[in-house]
């Protein structure tokens, strides 16, 4: 994956991705860290590209025509279409969902400010993309860019070692991460939580995820609100079983998955809160499923939303109606080729959720 970074300061972005996990990501061509001087790209014999604001006022302003001569060289460089990131205070706070999004595309063009910021016109005619690291004012965009760069690298296959990958995230599914410990088993007279030595590996991750609830509470309450409790049933084949597995493992380290094929599900008694998130992974085998209603007999929703994923042009219309009749509350169906579930097309609809998640949309 390709940066390129343009800035006043471009010593700041090779100096910080020359270094550490970026460093070697760069060494190794997983990426690339491209910074683009702006100042080369000055209009004036004295090299300068800010000037006083119009409607006067303190500081200065970015012009726009340096900055949009260096967006086309960047483009030139890396495709015409790729899209350009401005970070500034003035914009959505960056999560780790939009950290996945971006990391989708082959290239970004990343465009830092000074001063009070660049010309509005050269951004509406150039940026797709307003990003903020978070609700304070720094100096300039740099440090934002390459926050963004390390945040979105680990993403890039072969990036992270084995040991450090970045398949499932805290975060991920609005948690913190729980405690960990290393040796030795007592230090400063504390001890490591019992359950950790105990072997049982059920046990081990039930814990750890009371931890994460409890920390998460106290921590950050306002991620608990967007947090669901995943459920996914399938019916079809192994394929089916296979993406609907896929499928929730991106969105939540702590989901179940059950067979909705076998009768002995159908009876038991399976009710949904409005804290839950309900996904059906349909597989060829239930198109046109007319036996929706005897299959969900036992389900019950409560305002549960729900996602229906569809193989082989399944028909929807039976098994939507029949859940919304329920307690359930529709929030999209999307046709899936399972046949099989391309990694693509399960990153893209995990990632569709997630941003409802994250926008309280659901
Ligand atoms: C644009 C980004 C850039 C407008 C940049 C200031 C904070 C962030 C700048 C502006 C920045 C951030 C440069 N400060 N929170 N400073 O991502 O007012």
């Amino acid at each position: 994956m390709n940066f390129e970074v343009l800035t006043l300061f471009p010593d700041m972005i090779r100096q910080a991705a020359g270094t550490s996990v970026i460093g070697r990501a760069v060494k190794n061509g997983r990426i690339a860290v491209d910074p683009i001087n702006i100042r080369d790209y000055s209009c004036s014999r004295h090299m300068r590209v800010d000037d006083y604001p119009y409607g006067g006022g303190a500081g200065m302003v970015m012009e726009p025509e340096p900055v949009f001569r260096a967006v086309t060289e960047a483009k030139r460089r890396v495709g015409e279409d790729t899209r350009v990131v401005y970070l500034t205070p003035q914009a959505e706070v960056l999560t780790q969902t939009k950290v996945e999004e971006l990391a989708g595309e082959p290239s970004l063009i990343l465009l830092c400010g000074h001063y009070e910021g660049i010309d509005e016109r050269v951004l509406e005619e150039t940026v797709t993309d307003y990003v903020s690291i978070g609700d304070y004012v720094l100096t300039g965009g740099e440090l934002g860019a390459l926050v963004l760069i390390d945040a979105v690298s680990r993403f890039v296959p072969g990036v992270l070692g084995n040991d450090e990958s970045a398949d499932f995230e805290s975060l991920q599914d609005n948690l913190l991460e729980y405690p960990h410990y290393t040796r030795p088993e007592i230090w400063h007279g504390r001890a490591v939580p019992e359950v950790l030595l105990s072997g049982d590996h059920g046990k081990v991750e039930d814990w750890r995820h009371g931890q994460s609830l409890i920390r998460t509470k106290a921590r950050r309450p306002d991620l608990l609100r967007k947090s669901r409790r995943i459920r996914t049933i399938w019916f079809g084949d192994p394929e089916t079983e296979a993406a609907a597995a896929a499928l929730t493992g991106k969105l939540t380290r702590c989901g179940t998955v059950e067979n909705y094929n076998r009768k002995t599900l159908q009876k038991r008694r399976n009710s949904m809160s409005d804290r839950d998130l309900l996904i059906l992974v349909e597989g060829r085998s239930g198109a046109d499923d007319p036996d929706a209603a005897a299959r969900f007999r036992n389900l019950s929703g409560n305002g549960t939303p729900f996602f229906l994923f569809l193989g082989g042009g399944a028909d929807d219309r039976c098994t939507a109606d029949c859940l919304q009749s329920k307690g359930f509350c529709f929030q999209g169906a999307v046709q899936m080729d399972l046949y099989p579930p391309s990694e693509e097309a399960v990153r893209s609809a995990a990632l569709s959720i997630r941003k409802k998640l994250e926008r309280g949309e659901l």
